[in-house]
């Protein structure tokens, strides 16, 4: 991939992607190529360089025009067509944002900046954006904070009630390894796939793919795949899975049916579920259709899933045959009332009764990222210290456009009752709510109301364009760090390959000049450099692993030789393991210290919406007549082409466009009954809004749904619809998953598609805005 004139080098590097060579030629990335001892390297590698170098770097400190001439205050205008951008210098930037941080907390308090910033950013271990926002944030009386995650906030919040605090922190970060699955396992059922290319990504980067070749060797040796989705490529063709092809949002009516045929067919394992769970008898009750219900038969469920009766009956019992793991991946709870597949998967489980062996029992998060199932290494990785957060303001991370919206009002929050608070500044870095969010028409009039936005961007992006103060931030390869990813085997150095672009500084020296103006410079730095941060970190972690590891080299060593491995990997441990053994004895972090089938904790709560013990509430998206008028099921799942919003100019991704838009694919029945043709610029809607996507044929989508990936950068520059380049975003909910973990609901929407007859707008996402000089017009 590298040009062909000029000595090139060559720098190890790390992205979420995996590790990898950057190649360099005159302080320029030319190319990149594959780890040599990563088994299955990812394709995303091939976005770097084009997104290095790429028009839509900041490459200044920047200020809205109509923000630097009117001053902080609310403005509907913010992040319109025409608005234009003013280049400062660095000194003008940093005495604005530390002016206005200032103002902000003296005026209203520090509950009125939003910190929240969640996001992705990049691997790193020091450089990492939120870390450094937070501890800076923390030196100066601290800020909102969100609370959990986009990707799955209903297992963090549900599953402490079903299995404790630990038990979920082990479903998690210790499930059965590939190789225990290979060793152990019978059937592998998956509720929403193995998607190959969701295991490419691994949060702060793996040293190797393991995920993919350890499936492959898994199905070798002879596990047999079951794979429930609406999609027929969520698992590898080479697996051999079975495809039970189910309408999206039914999966807990699916796993209740099953259920159902375990107690009818005398198939449940009755004495563990007496051992090891409290609450079965009313969940039998309500499966079998007691005190006036419907029985949750399989014709009951094939009703609503399309998945025919004696295809689960036979799941069912073959399920109860042999070793059997159940996967609940996160898609599945990324919809209204996610909690219900999940609490109905521990549930069918437990039925099994096989919760505690090696390679049996419940899992969430197999095929959703590289590092599940990889082995797990209990000594946390070098992290930088955040500091503590004075203040006790927080909001579930998905309900950011609800705060802005309704400062004051009350919302329900896992058995809380809690209150928005009066957001004046917005601080993000590290991550891009203008992909991440749900309904980005609504999200622009939240951003409306702040008095103040300030975002630390690499990239010209929809969320940096909708900002007052945009700072131009490094990218990984124009700084020193240290990757790592949950459960890695080796710590990485990422040494510096290119100089900064244009005028831009590391997030580190940013908030220290930001510290520096508010009179925290002392407690932000900790009196270190960022060298001798690393330099901290690292031996801090290497003297967390105790005597036995003082072979361990030190820093200096460490940075010559490009890594080391982690000791201390635990290759693989049968969960809930001691707890099946003797629950007296290893209780679960649980009221009852069981597996709790029916929680009077949740039902206490009294939610509708999430009520005691897993049950089926209809499917996500509005019944009746408005599923007449959007009678197509959108999967908004995640891109193969990318990392979310990352790089979408990158070649890999760009290869993957057609028609210049996000591919939107549709079955060919679905397609010629709109005349749709393959290549065709459509229109995907609903009453929240548009977007325009190019269309691919293809039958392995199960009739009646329309896949569409994140990540197109969003395009709001066409009057016609709400965004011109594909994002998903356009269309979805804002709504939690329910009152209790209040989760993101993006993955499901419901639409209608048609061919766009009118003028094709171009895609001008990667135009970036018009930044003048200071007195320039
Ligand atoms: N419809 C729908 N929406 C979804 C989902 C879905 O399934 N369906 N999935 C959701 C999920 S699971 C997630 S995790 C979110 C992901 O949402 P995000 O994590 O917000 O997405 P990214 O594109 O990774 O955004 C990271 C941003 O950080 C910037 N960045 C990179 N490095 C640095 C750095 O060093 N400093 C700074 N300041 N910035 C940096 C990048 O340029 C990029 O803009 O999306 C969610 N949105
Ligand atoms: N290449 C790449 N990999 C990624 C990411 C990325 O952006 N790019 N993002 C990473 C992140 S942050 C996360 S959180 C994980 C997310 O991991 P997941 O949530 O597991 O991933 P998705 O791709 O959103 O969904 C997987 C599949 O679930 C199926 N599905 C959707 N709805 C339903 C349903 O109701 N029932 C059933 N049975 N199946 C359904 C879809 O067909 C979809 O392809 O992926 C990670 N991996
Ligand atoms: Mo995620």
């Amino acid at each position: 991939m590298a040009g062909d004139t000029g000595p090139v080098a060559a720098y190890p590097t790390s992205a979420h992607w995996g590790a990898f060579d950057v190649l360099v030629r005159d302080g320029r990335v030319v190319g990149v190529r594959p780890d040599p001892d990563d088994p299955a390297p990812s394709p995303v590698i091939g976005n770097v360089p084009d997104a290095q170098h790429h028009a839509t770097r900041v490459d200044r400190p920047a200020v809205r025009r109509r923000w630097l001439e009117r001053g902080p205050g609310p403005d509907p205008r913010r992040g319109g067509a025409d608005d234009e951008y003013v280049a400062v210098d660095w000194d003008t930037a940093l005495d604005l944002v530390a002016g206005e941080v200032d103002r902000v907390r003296r005026e209203h308090g520090n509950a009125a900046v939003f910190g929240g910033s969640y996001g992705w950013a990049s691997a790193g271990r020091f450089h990492h954006a939120q870390s450094q926002l937070h501890r800076f944030l923390n030196t100066v009386g601290g800020y909102t904070r969100s609370v959990n995650t986009y990707s799955h906030a209903a297992v963090e919040v549900l599953l402490p009630h079903v299995v404790g605090a630990a038990g979920t922190h082990d479903l998690l970060h210790r499930p059965p390894t590939w190789e225990a699955i290979a060793e152990h396992t019978d059937l592998l059922v998956s509720f929403g796939g193995l998607r190959t290319s969701n295991t490419w990504v691994s949060s702060g980067g793996r040293a190797a793919h393991t995920a993919e070749p350890g499936m492959r060797e898994a199905a070798r040796r002879g596990v047999e795949f079951v794979s429930v989705s609406p999609l027929r490529d969520d698992t590898a063709a080479e697996l051999g899975a079975r495809w039970v092809s189910a309408a999206p949002g039914t999966d807990a009516a699916i796993l209740l049916a099953l259920i159902h045929v375990l107690v009818v067919e005398d198939l449940a394992d009755t004495a563990f579920l007496e051992r090891c769970t409290v609450g079965w008898p009313r969940l039998r009750d309500y499966v079998l259709g007691g005190s006036g219900g419907v029985p949750r038969s399989p014709e009951w469920a094939a009703e609503i899933s399309g998945v025919a009766a004696g295809e689960l009956r036979d799941l069912a019992r073959r399920m109860a045959r042999g070793r059997t793991l159940v996967n609940v991946g996160w898609s599945v709870q990324r919809a209204r009332y996610g909690e219900q597949p999940l609490w109905a998967g521990v549930a069918l489980a437990a039925c099994l009764g096989q919760i505690g062996l090696p390679g049996g029992g419940f899992a969430t998060g197999y095929g959703s990222m590289g590092n599940y199932g990889g082995g797990s290494t209990p000594i946390a990785l070098p992290r930088l210290p955040q500091g503590r957060n004075p203040v006790d303001s927080l909001i579930p991370v998905a309900r950011v456009a609800d705060m802005l919206l309704c400062p004051g009002e009350p919302f329900d929050f896992d058995g809380r009752r809690l209150r928005y608070p009066d957001v004046r500044l917005v601080y993000w870095a590290g991550g891009n709510p203008f992909h991440h969010h749900q309904d980005l028409a609504r999200l622009r009039r939240a951003f409306a109301r702040p008095d103040t936005v300030v975002v630390n961007e690499t990239h010209w992006t929809a969320t940096a364009r909708h900002a007052d103060v945009v700072l131009p931030v490094t990218t990984t390869l124009e700084r020193d760090d240290i990757a790592a990813s949950r459960g890695d085997l080796r710590l990485r150095v990422m040494r510096r390959a290119v100089p900064p672009h244009g005028a831009a500084r590391d997030e580190y020296d940013i908030f220290t000049g930001l510290a520096e103006r508010l009179g925290a410079a002392e407690e932000f730095t900790g009196g270190r450099t960022a060298g001798e941060w690393l330099r901290h970190l690292y031996e801090e972690w290497r003297d967390r692993q105790g005597r036995a590891d003082a072979g361990l080299p030190d820093f200096a060593a460490f940075w010559a030789d490009g890594g080391v491995d982690v000791p201390h990997r635990v290759a693989d441990t049968a969960l809930f393991g001691e707890f099946r053994a003797d629950p007296e004895a290893h209780p679960l972090g649980t009221p009852s210290g069981r597996i709790e089938l029916y929680s009077e904790t949740v039902a206490g709560f009294g939610y509708s919406d999430c009520p005691g013990h897993p049950v089926w509430l209809g499917t996500p998206e509005r019944p009746g007549s408005a599923a007449r008028r959007w009678p197509l099921t959108l999967v908004a799942n995640q891109p193969s082409e990318r990392l979310h919003s990352q790089q979408d100019m990158g070649a890999h991704s760009r290869a993957g466009k057609v028609a210049d838009r996000a591919p939107v694919r549709l079955h060919p029945v679905d397609a010629a009954a709109r005349g749709i043709a393959g290549g065709d610029v459509v229109r995907l809607f609903n009453d929240r809004g548009s977007c325009l996507a190019g269309a691919v044929l293809d039958d392995g989508v199960r009739p009646g749904v329309v896949q569409l990936s994140t990540g197109a950068w969003f395009d709001p520059s066409s009057s016609e619809v709400t965004c011109a380049h594909g994002n998903p975003n356009a269309v979805t909910a804002d709504v939690g998953t329910s009152r209790l973990s209040q989760g993101c609901t993006g993955q499901l929407a419901s639409v209608e598609v048609e061919r766009f007859t009118g003028a094709v707008p171009p895609v001008r996402a990667f135009v970036p805005p018009r930044v003048v000089e200071r007195g320039e017009r």
